[in-house]
């Protein structure tokens, strides 16, 4: 059974026909968007940041921040002096120049977005991590790659292994009054004296801007390289999927230790000259929904956990709150559940767009657009200008509805442009005939929308089908006793795998062997018999990353007594 598509509504969008669009699209043209198309001078920051400084939306505001103890506006005015003022801190402090690696791994503050803004302007290379990182992993990127300067906070500084670290000769410490101490330096206090004037370093188009450290399933973690040139990218997704407008209050709830924190929490708002919304702390329903309303956020992009994190806390709450300002709901991260598309259009009267993407992509690539057609579960279109396809293991393109490889044809402009260290890892992800090869299982239907399955990885052959883990976890959480679910293939000597689940129940249910025959029956009934799970185990909660992925791999590995592999990106 599926979910009914969702018709477009009508609206005055920026992206206005999506399949004239798609024909007619050329990235030359979105050049034209940027100062250095006229002057031949390249900086991401200066096109985010400095550029609308001195334009009309000077008083704009171009940040808000909101956490426990602060409540900051700073206008994008306020935005170029503040990251001129880092940049110089990090130049005269610690000698900060082109190309050198600078690491951000502190909590979202204010200070985050100046520094990382900052060393942007000084041709710098961004690392950005997960405040909640261990030392193991803050070092195992560290040292990859090379870094020669960190900034943290007094909380996070003891997780720093400086004696393992050669290369890293300077520690900045964002907080009230840090002492000094060999390579620590106290960042606030150079940070309020230092000049707010900067001449910003010009940098290629093809020169490093931003370095996201992501673990494949086996092995230690990789660095994917990011270069300026990504921006025309980030600008023009921003434009037609985030379909961000002058008046727009944006909140995109990723960390940057994520790269949608990063893609489309700092470059594609900023890049459009967008208001964006910075919320720090813990995840909360009330204090999500106490963001969107305190204020007045229109687009909001977000993932599939926290939607159904959110479903699971009930309708109820949603009421408490005047959400009348949403205009616009995106989600990424992981397969977007028909029955989660079902509870946003009931509770927020506005359809979730779907995007797919990867941290190796850049920015985003499949897409439902504001003014497509939804087909709930699909992800929709590709974006104007990229060329996807199912390819079988040689390269071969598949006809619509056949399972395989979700492949793109190479050279868009936010293409990763390097792996750390690393160019046989890099090799590896192309095909001989130019695919791209994600490594994600999807089939194409008639309509030319892409239908996500699994990690290549995660699909299951049980008795000679395949089966994609994501129908099963999608059809399970529309049972009522399911808050989340995770499905895994498990070594059968009969059937070759068999289908097991891991669920989470919602408030409120309790495990019993009745109520797993029930699911199984609901499964049984709502899909398809070989799609069952033969085996369900109840547990607390399920493994995931901290960008709220599902660690299929990890599910896997304890059910055969297998080490996990790398598990630095998973939540506590
Ligand atoms: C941006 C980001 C990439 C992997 C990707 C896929 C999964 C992301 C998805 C999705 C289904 C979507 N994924 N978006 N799966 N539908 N809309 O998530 O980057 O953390 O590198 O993960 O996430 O498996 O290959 P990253």
């Amino acid at each position: 059974m599926q979910l009914e598509a969702l018709p477009t509504v009508q609206g005055d969008y920026n992206l206005k026909n999506y399949e004239e669009t798609y024909k007619t699209f050329s990235w030359k043209d979105v050049e034209k968007n940027f100062s250095w198309s006229e002057t031949g001078r390249v900086n991401m920051a200066y096109e985010a940041i400095d550029r609308h400084a001195e334009s009309f939306r000077k008083n704009k505001v171009a940040l808000m921040y909101l956490s426990d103890t602060r409540n900051e506006k700073y206008t994008f005015y306020e935005m170029k002096k503040l990251t001129n003022k880092a940049a110089n801190v990090l130049k005269e402090k610690a000698g900060v120049q082109k190309g050198d690696r600078v690491f951000i791994f502190m909590p979202r503050s204010p200070e985050l977005y100046f520094a990382t803004l900052g060393a942007i302007k000084l041709g710098a290379i961004v690392g950005p991590l997960f405040e909640a990182f261990m030392e193991g992993a803050v070092k195992d990127r560290l040292e990859d790659s090379k870094a020669k300067v960190l900034v943290t906070t007094p909380d996070l500084v003891g997780r720093v292994p400086v004696d393992q670290l050669p290369a890293l000769e300077t520690i900045f410490v964002v907080g009230e009054n840090v002492g000094e101490e060999g390579k620590l330096l106290d960042f606030l206090k150079y940070f309020k004296e230092a000049s707010d004037k900067l001449d910003i370093e010009w940098v290629g188009r093809n020169d490093g801007l931003i370095l996201h450290y992501t673990s494949g399933s086996t092995g230690k973690p990789k660095g994917v390289l990011h270069v300026h040139n990504a921006m025309i990218q980030h600008y023009q997704t921003g434009k037609w999927v985030l379909d961000l407008k002058e008046d727009d209050i944006y909140w995109c709830t990723a960390d940057p230790g994520w790269v949608t924190g990063t893609s489309y929490g700092i470059f594609a708002p900023w890049l459009n000259g967008a208001t964006n919304v910075v919320v720090g702390g813990r995840f909360s329903p009330a204090a999500w929904y106490k963001t969107i309303e305190q204020f007045g956020v229109t687009v909001w992009y977000s993932a599939p956990t926290s939607f159904r994190m959110l479903m699971g806390a009930g309708n109820e709450i949603v009421r408490q709150y005047d959400l009348s300002t949403l205009r616009h709901i995106l989600s990424v991260g992981e397969p977007l559940n028909p029955e989660v598309i079902r509870w946003g259009n009931e509770v927020f009267g506005l359809r979730i767009h779907d995007t797919w993407w990867m941290t190796e992509t850049g920015a985003q690539l499949i897409c439902n657009y504001p003014c497509m057609d939804i087909k709930p579960g699909s992800m929709g279109k590709p974006f104007p200008g990229i060329k996807v396809a199912i390819v079988d293991d040689q390269g071969n393109e598949l006809p619509p509805n056949r399972m395989g490889n979700l492949a793109i044809k190479k050279g868009w402009p936010s293409m990763m442009a390097a792996i750390w260290n690393n160019p046989q890892k890099y090799e590896s992800y192309f095909f001989p005939n130019g695919w791209y090869v994600s490594g994600d299982s999807a089939y194409m239907d008639e309509d030319g929308y892409f239908w996500f399955q699994g990690r290549v990885d995660d699909v299951i052959m049980t008795s000679g089908e395949r089966v994609g883990p994501f129908e099963v976890e999608s059809k399970l959480i529309e049972h009522p006793a399911v808050a989340e679910a995770g499905v895994i293939g498990k070594p059968d000597p009969v059937r070759g795998e068999i289908i097991k689940a891991f669920i989470a129940l919602r408030g409120g249910y309790e495990p019993s062997n009745e109520l797993k025959e029930e699911i199984r029956q609901f499964v049984k009934k709502g899909l398809a018999a070989h799609a069952a799970p033969r085996e369900i185990e109840f547990c607390e909660k399920l493994p995931k990353t901290r960008s709220g992925k599902i660690m299929r791999r990890v599910l896997k590995a304890w059910e055969l007594n297998l080490p996990a592999g790398d598990l630095s990106t998973m939540e506590d």
